[in-house]
């Protein structure tokens, strides 16, 4: 029996274009995908655009296009960008399609069927910025003496008819939702201050706004248009063909994990939940908060001009060099910095060094001195076994970090046994052997073989591109690449293609070295 594993990515907004923060929660989110798949799992994998809001309808006015213009340009932009990265969605939903637009409505009603909706007025804070309302008592006073967002984001004072979420009634509910569910929320910095948040006292939502109609029309109020979060969070569920509960895709819910960055997780850790307990329906499994990046040690802004695009990377460096240095610079969770000098460091030492060059090695001996044919898989030595004895632990204790969302620490491992082989490459010096003991020399080699296929299969989430490559040097055919067919060892005699390097060592154009 297959096990359904479901995925999603915030759906960004088009307001502007596409960075290298977006790409980052992408490429943690098709890893996660990848992983999966490898390991037989049913896969669905959601990312895509949230197109409506007051914030959108203003960049359009702003580019002169009418909102739905502006919303196709720049959803086809995130699109390519996600192309660009290798991101492997298996659907991209954008919030002003029909099929959303009835899921969310279908939610709504469901919500307010449940009497958890009422009609009143707001008076109160809104950061347009973070498309939020805030509480008095959250502001704080900005660089320039005025109240602030506790993002920094600039608030107006806002005033208008409006539909309220009970989201006061289910405080309790969502406490007890956590204390019983110890992994709902992660890492563990973002669930206490989450809990701590609801703990403090949770005031009804806002969901609907009059003063601009750019959004979804609120069911049997045309006056209304949805809170852009309420309508933006029920596209985990619009994708599954929601409200139509027989839909195939529908298997994929409870959402295994959604992943957000830690600026969005107040909305997917309460509000959202607040509204499918309102719906009556199953809770996310997970939500995990990663952490915010900068660029060179300052904030990424507009203004400062220092907004990064993915692509832009990707043709200096390769993509799999930049996928493999956003998930390993710092701990999945934690807040990172992109530096030049750090993602050249970790290409060089790690990408070019620890591991292209023990593949290049390996598989030059095997085409010099075995006439590039795989040799047979012998009688293993203590030393033997025990390295392969680590790459077959891979498997497993990847799946633990996986399930933690310890993307880094799952790097981590795998490094570790790359390490350990280039210890033995130097310690068993198959080079030394050819003369001495040829015998002996096929046997290490195979065993390096071995443990680079065990090594490139486990890594394919990460660096599917390279990987690729690195296991057709090796002999592996296309259908020996999911994790269960390194049970079976492959069978000697295979003719190795022709080795060639796979991580070239970036050397900066103007550094002399
Ligand atoms: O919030 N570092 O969309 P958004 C790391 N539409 N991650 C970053 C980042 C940075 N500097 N900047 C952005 C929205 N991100 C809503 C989401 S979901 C139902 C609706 C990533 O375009 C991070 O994942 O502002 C963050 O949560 C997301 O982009 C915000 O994208």
């Amino acid at each position: 029996m297959t096990r359904p594993f479901y995925v999603t990515t915030p759906i960004y907004y088009v307001n502007g274009a596409p960075h290298i923060g977006h790409a980052y929660t992408s490429v943690a989110a098709d890893v996660l995908a990848r992983f999966h798949r490898l390991a037989g799992d049913d896969v669905f994998f959601l990312t895509g655009t949230d197109e409506h809001g007051q914030k959108v309808e203003q960049a359009a006015q702003a580019a002169g296009v009418a909102p739905k213009a502006f919303a196709d340009r720049v959803s086809d932009d995130f699109r390519s960008m996600a192309d660009a990265m290798a991101i492997s969605y298996d659907d991209f939903i954008r919030t002003t399609e029909p099929r959303h637009i009835e899921g969310a409505q279908a939610l709504w009603r469901k919500v307010a069927d449940n009497d958890a909706i009422y009609l009143g007025a707001y008076e109160g804070w809104y950061a347009l910025r973070d498309e939020c309302f805030y509480g008095e008592d959250e502001l704080i006073t900005g660089p320039d003496g005025q109240k602030v967002a506790p993002t920094g984001a600039p608030v107006e004072w806002v005033k208008e008819p409006s539909y309220f979420f009970r989201l006061s009634a289910f405080q309790d509910r969502l406490l007890a939702y956590y204390e019983a569910n110890p992994e709902f929320l992660g890492p563990h910095g973002m669930k206490r201050e989450i809990i701590s948040f609801v703990k403090q006292g949770l005031r009804d939502l806002s969901v609907s706004r009059t003063s601009f109609n750019w959004g979804i029309p609120v069911p049997g109020d045309e006056q209304h248009v949805m809170y852009v979060w309420f309508d933006a969070l029920a596209n985990y569920l619009s994708a599954l063909d929601y409200p139509n509960t027989d839909a195939a895709r529908m298997r994929f819910w409870p959402a295994s994990l959604h992943l957000v960055g830690k600026d969005i997780a107040r909305f997917h850790a309460i509000y959202w939940p607040a509204f499918l307990m309102a719906a009556g329906v199953e809770l996310p499994q997970k939500i995990f908060a990663n952490g915010w990046w900068t660029i060179e040690g300052q904030k990424m802004s507009k203004s400062l001009g220092n907004v990064v695009d993915p692509r832009d990377l990707v043709k200096e460096f390769g993509l799999d060099a930049v996928r493999f240095f956003l998930l390993r610079e710092v701990p999945f969770g934690g807040d990172s910095d992109l530096s030049r000098k750090s993602l050249i460091m970790r290409n060089n030492v790690e990408l070019a060094n620890d591991l292209g060059n023990l593949a290049q090695r390996t598989l030059s001996l095997v085409a010099r001195n075995c006439g590039g044919i795989l040799p047979e898989r012998r009688a293993l030595t203590e030393e033997d076994t025990h390295l392969l004895g680590q790459v077959a632990v891979l498997r497993e204790l990847m799946a633990s970090q996986m399930d933690r969302c310890a993307l880094t620490d799952a790097l981590e491992d795998v490094w570790k046994v790359i390490r350990a082989c280039n210890a033995y490459i130097d310690h068993q010096a198959p080079w030394a052997l050819k003369k001495t003991d040829p015998e002996r020399m096929n046997d290490v080699l195979r065993v390096l073989v071995d443990a680079l296929r065990g090594i490139a299969t486990m890594l394919q989430p990460f660096m599917p591109q390279s990987m690729e490559r690195m296991l057709t040097q090796l002999g592996v055919a296309e259908e020996e690449r999911i994790f269960a067919a390194l049970e079976t060892p492959l069978p000697g005699g295979r003719v190795l293609p022709a080795p060639q390097g796979i991580f070239p060592r970036y050397v900066e154009a103007a550094d002399p070295a």
